[in-house]
């Protein structure tokens, strides 16, 4: 049997990788940068199905580079760096992989907020330069009887507003649209506004659009708490990082605990990690043995279904899946 002429454009896990090898020829980006178009040009030209990983912008730039693609596979829930009108012009379906990153994705936002409410990464500091006899460790906060306000109230959102809940916390959120299981939740929609003034924990976990790109800038900022504190999870792109940065400096905000960051990476120099009101960790949000399995076996599947012209189980542009 003739096998699909497939490209990876990074990091796969072993598990996806094998079972993709076994209908395609795989030409796979090795090293850690990742690759620019003009780096796959050769690849693409016959490559019949894309498998993204590394988040490479698919522009225009790139399908115009790839004219056999008939399917795009990614293995992560965001599909920012996507460029879907294109693809679906071209009536490329792209495979994203909601769902099964939910609970891991959910633990992490809420771990940054309880790690950042209760300075555990701050104590461990502590514990390893020898300072528990000594000083004290600044006193963190409670979250028992405190509000936290969810925006972007998908399927993460609604697994952090239970973790929320399990810890005695009141759940208000802000969402595109109120949901109509408003109740089942025991959440309370806010606008964008109300709850900017009215949370002690923002948790964003909003996807990143043209709408919600930069929408926490200097006045949302200034709307917040003084004792605020504010957990991205989302997309860095949706805050603005010189705005984030003077909110934590002039205090006008107490904390903030971000997985994401713009730009991302953050390089070591860059001023928010000289703050001491910060944690910042590596965009973990999905980072755990089974989820990233799950990922990586579901977008596998995307990319073969496609393949054969079926279609995908998770397709960002249903217009133009398979039927
Ligand atoms: C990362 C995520 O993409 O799914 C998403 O949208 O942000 C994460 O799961 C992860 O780095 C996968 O590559």
């Amino acid at each position: 049997m003739n096998k699909y002429k497939v490209v990876i454009t990074g990091e796969i896990l072993p598990s996806a990788l094998a079972a993709i090898e076994e209908q395609c020829e795989v030409r796979k980006w090795q090293k850690t940068t990742p690759p620019r178009v003009e780096e796959l040009a050769e690849w693409l030209k016959d490559a019949e199905g894309l498998f993204v990983t590394g988040k490479i912008a698919v522009n225009e730039a790139l399908l115009a580079a790839a004219p056999k693609v008939r399917v795009i596979a990614q293995s992560s829930v965001g599909y920012d760096n996507i460029d879907i009108k294109a693809c679906t012009s071209r009536k490329i379906p792209v495979g994203n992989t909601p769902g099964v990153l939910v609970e891991a994705t959910a633990d992490l936002a809420f771990g940054l907020l309880l790690t950042a409410a209760r300075r555990i990464h701050e104590g461990w500091d502590w514990v390893r330069a020898g300072k528990w006899q000594g000083e004290q460790l600044p006193l963190g906060v409670d979250l028992y009887n405190k509000t936290v306000g969810i925006v972007g109230m998908g399927a993460i959102g609604s697994a952090v507003a239970r973790r929320a809940q399990a810890s005695g916390m009141k759940v208000i959120y802000n969402n595109r649209h109120p949901r109509p299981d408003q109740e089942q939740l025991k959440a309370e929609y806010r606008t964008f506004s109300e709850l900017l003034t009215a949370a002690d924990f923002i948790v964003v976990l909003t996807p990143l659009t043209p709408e919600s790109r930069g929408m926490f800038g200097a006045k949302e900022f200034a709307q917040m708490k003084p004792t605020a504190y504010f957990i991205n999870a989302a997309r860095g792109g949706v805050v603005d990082t010189q705005a984030l940065y003077k909110a934590l400096s002039d205090k006008l905000i107490a904390y903030a605990a971000l997985d994401v960051t713009d730009p991302e990476p953050l390089p070591a120099d860059h001023p928010l990690l000289k703050l001491p009101n910060i944690l910042v960790v590596p965009h973990i949000g999905s980072a755990t043995t089974e989820t990233r399995n799950r990922m990586a076996m579901l977008a596998a599947e995307n990319l073969l279904l496609g393949l054969a012209g079926k279609p995908l189980v998770t397709c960002v542009n249903s217009e133009v899946n398979y039927r």
